[in-house]
């Protein structure tokens, strides 16, 4: 049986990797970070009905000891290094503690696994908000970077650090550059969430606006199970390497907002306010990845596509605001 530990074992991708390594056989451990909120830190792992079957292990990504500890006392054969701070917008005004988990996190990780597994192999969750400022129309693995935040900063980072150890020390060690992905399990704060809760708060009558930053931002958006697939996929291939995914189609938030709106048979116009506080010092206008690699290599590609992305999101939140009316 393979023992795969997940960084970021609590969020989004963490939770659906989970779901999927359990189904494929694997002893899945998770590193969680103390947390006051114990009892509802794992809201997304009991969500998909996982919870017990995933051993969790005390430790943080700005704590060296404890990641060596736990890769000592798990001896994983996969890692797979998710934690981050990874809301953009708080990377602004948290720009060192997001420099000290997004970038050195991902230093320590690879310090951790080189001196303790280094036979595991380690995925590094590398972004799309690298691109920034695009330097291309359509971003691939050879496109060049510019990031535009404090959070793609790190990211490039902590990417580069993944390149280095690779080369350096010969770890298998692979990058993901992953676009936006989305699912019922997003976190709040981010727009696709923000708007497929909005939503549902109106269709149910409990709020009647909906305040957004810019709708013309567009994004290349898929859904979290397809890309946690990408990423076990990389693993498995006998040599490390870096990786965009993508579905290889952009649209503006306005569009997806106005899908959101459309499932349940009401009018963006009418509810959709803009507020300057959700406007970033920094916007990354356009991005559209090329995930022709990972197809040719990987055979990987995406499944679900954006209208169904966006149904199953505001079918979620209406299900869970209707409980708690
Ligand atoms: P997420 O939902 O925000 O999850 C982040 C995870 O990191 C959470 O489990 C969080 O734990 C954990 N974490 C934060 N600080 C930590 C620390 N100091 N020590 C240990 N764990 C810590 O993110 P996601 O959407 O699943 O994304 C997974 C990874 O992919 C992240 O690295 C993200 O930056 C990257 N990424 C995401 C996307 C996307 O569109 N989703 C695209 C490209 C790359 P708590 O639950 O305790 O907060
Ligand atoms: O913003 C615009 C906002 O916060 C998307 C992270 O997973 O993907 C994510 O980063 C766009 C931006 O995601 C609101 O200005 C408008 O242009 O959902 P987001 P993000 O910044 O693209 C990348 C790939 C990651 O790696 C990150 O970890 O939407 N926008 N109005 C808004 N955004 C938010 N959050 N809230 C608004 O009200």
């Amino acid at each position: 049986m393979k023992r795969a530990l997940i960084t970021g074992v609590t969020g989004q991708d963490g939770a659906y990797l989970s779901q999927l390594l359990l189904e494929k056989g694997y002893e899945v451990h998770g590193l969680l970070r103390r947390s006051a909120s114990a009892d509802v830190i794992d809201a997304r792992l009991r969500w998909l009905g996982i919870a017990s079957d995933v051993r969790l292990h005390d430790g943080n990504l700005t704590d060296l000891s404890s990641l060596l500890r736990v890769i000592t006392e798990v001896r994983p054969d996969e890692v797979y290094n998710l934690g981050a701070q990874s809301f953009v917008k708080s990377s602004w005004h948290q720009p060192i503690l997001t420099g000290q988990v997004t970038a050195i996190g991902a230093a320590n990780m690879l310090e951790a696994v080189r001196l303790a597994a280094p036979g595991a192999r380690f995925y590094q969750a590398s972004s799309s908000e690298m691109y920034g400022l695009i330097q291309e129309p359509v971003q691939s693995e050879t496109t060049p970077f510019y990031p535009r935040s404090p959070y793609a900063a790190a990211k490039l980072y902590a990417h580069w650090m993944t390149i280095n150890y690779r080369e350096s020390f010969g770890l298998h060690a692979s990058s993901g550059i992953l676009f936006n992905h989305e699912s019922p399990l997003r976190g709040i704060e981010f727009v696709t969430r923000k708007i497929t809760d909005g939503v549902a708060r109106i269709k149910l009558g409990l709020s009647d606006k909906l305040a957004l930053g810019n709708l013309d931002a567009t994004r290349d958006w898929g859904h979290a199970k397809d890309y946690v697939r990408a990423m076990w996929l990389m693993l498995q291939q006998s040599t490390p390497d870096d990786y965009v995914v993508a579905t290889g189609r952009t649209v503006a938030v306005r569009t997806f907002c106005r899908l959101a709106f459309e499932c349940v048979d009401l009018d963006m116009e009418k509810h959709v306010v803009v507020d300057e506080r959700f406007l970033r010092p920094a916007e990354v206008d356009v991005l559209l990845g090329d995930p022709s690699k990972a197809k040719r290599q990987l055979g990987w590609e995406p499944h679900i596509a954006l209208e169904q992305l966006v149904d199953e999101m505001v079918a979620a939140d209406l299900t869970r605001l209707k409980k708690l009316k």
